[in-house]
């Protein structure tokens, strides 16, 4: 039975957070063409050994990583212990295909987690329920699996439940032996392997015997596309947490059945892929993410923004870069995404708006002619106005430029045609 109240109590992190990061890293980066490289190229696990044999990222400083997460003004973070690939960067007892038996031999799940918190950012780790490396897991005719149309494996017998046993033991691993997680984010569900096809109830009851507050995607469900049981009045015991839009951020935000508010987290790209890739610099500018940070939280959503570190553990400098302008504007604008969710005013022509209680905060993206109308609220209504970057009291105006529109209260934030932050000026206004 799906318990609202233990759930809305393991939630209230989450949706106080807003921000995360994502991080794509695995053998994949040396080929550098992203994660799904084996599928896309159908390449065998013999093609693709090369790799596992080379893996040396002697650069990698999680250290680095979590500083520059947490000067970004991300508040959380999620690493793939294990992707569709099914080499883990962990010291896994149940397979040979891990980290620790590569050059490296580091458990880099272990030194991320201790980096990561440390800096105080809560800890997720990915895990992929498909893994095209066990011989277990269906290889043809499988929609995704490298070797789905490789006759050779026409009429091969996969024990699938050896595949699930193993599967579950790993889980198990990373729920009991590194401490508290925070997060965990499963990927994904596609055709008929979906819910109980993955054991999901019994899956799920082992991973909140031992992470009782462990916050889940809804991906033993579905994939980037489908909402899941979490969206209906009853929930299954593996529907997950929330709902995981990738790639996009939901036009009118989600809700549920009945119209309540669902909790989501919109999982995006910087360039165009999750893994390193060393030819795709299509990254977006750092204004657009910050823009749509505010629209996700606007809609009562979280942003989980990728990076795909290298093959020696370096966050590509494109990346870097973004994450510092954002961490800028952050560090004088996060009251206006900690703690905020979606206002009742609707989104104004100007920008968009955010709310903690009785703070609103007023996303200004577009300039006026003149004064800036703050949509939605009376003149009778406010206590007071403030700049949120450095706290200047705005005054109301009050003169008959403005006074046809009695409904909308005016402010003057720049003498200048430009305004103050040309990204997204924050104005505070505080309600009585
Ligand atoms: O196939 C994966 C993909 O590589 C990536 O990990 C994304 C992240 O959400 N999830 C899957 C596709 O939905």
């Amino acid at each position: 039975m799906f318990n609202r109240e233990m759930y809305n109590k393991r939630m209230e992190w989450f949706k106080n957070d807003r921000f995360g990061m994502f991080i794509h890293w695995g053998l994949y980066s040396i080929p550098a063409r992203g994660e799904w490289i084996r599928s896309t190229e159908r390449m065998s696990i013999k093609d693709y050994e090369q790799y596992f044999e080379e893996f040396n990222p002697e650069s990698f400083e999680p250290e680095v990583w979590a500083k520059l997460a947490k000067e970004a003004g991300m508040k959380y973070a999620v690493l793939t212990a294990k992707h569709h690939d099914g080499f883990c960067l962990f010291d896994t007892k149940l397979t040979e295909y891990k980290s620790t038996n590569t050059k490296s031999g580091r458990d880099f799940v272990r030194e991320y987690l201790e980096a990561f918190r440390k800096e105080g950012i809560k800890v997720g780790l990915y895990f992929s329920l498909i893994d095209w490396h066990h011989p277990d897991y269906p290889h043809y005719k499988d929609m995704h699996h490298p070797m789905r149309d490789n006759k050779e494996y026409e009429g091969k017998v996969h024990n699938f439940d050896n595949y699930l046993e193993f599967m579950h033991a790993q889980v198990k691993e990373l729920c009991t032996e590194y401490g508290k997680l925070d997060m965990m984010w499963f990927d994904f569900s596609y055709g008929d392997m979906k819910g109980e096809k993955w054991q999901a109830d019994k899956l799920m009851k082992m991973v909140r015997t031992y992470q009782p507050d462990i916050i889940v995607d809804n991906r033993l469900e579905v994939s980037g596309e489908g909402f899941g049981s979490i969206a209906t009045q009853n929930p299954t015991s593996y529907s997950g947490d929330y709902v995981s839009p990738e790639q996009i951020i939901p036009p009118n935000g989600l809700f549920d059945e009945e119209g309540n508010e669902l909790a989501w987290e919109a999982c995006i790209t910087m360039n165009d892929n999750w893994g390193y890739t060393a030819l795709d610099k299509n990254f977006k500018p750092a204004s657009t993410i910050i823009k749509k940070l505010v629209e996700c939280v606007s809609k009562n959503g979280n942003m989980l923004l990728n990076i795909g570190p290298d093959a020696n553990g370096r966050i590509p400098k494109e990346s870097v870069q973004i994450l510092k302008e954002i961490g800028s504007w952050m560090k004088y604008n996060n009251k206006s995404i900690y703690g905020c969710k979606a206002s009742s005013i609707p989104k104004p022509e100007n920008g968009r708006i955010t709310q903690n209680g009785k703070k609103i905060y007023y996303h200004v993206m577009e300039n006026s002619i003149g004064y800036i109308p703050l949509y939605g609220i009376k003149t009778g209504e406010v206590e007071k106005i403030r700049l949120l970057y450095d706290g200047t009291e705005l005054k109301i105006v009050n003169n008959w430029i403005v006074n046809n529109y009695p409904d909308i209260v005016f402010v003057n934030i720049s003498k200048t045609p430009y305004l103050p932050d040309s990204i997204d000026t924050v104005v505070e206004v505080t309600i009585k």
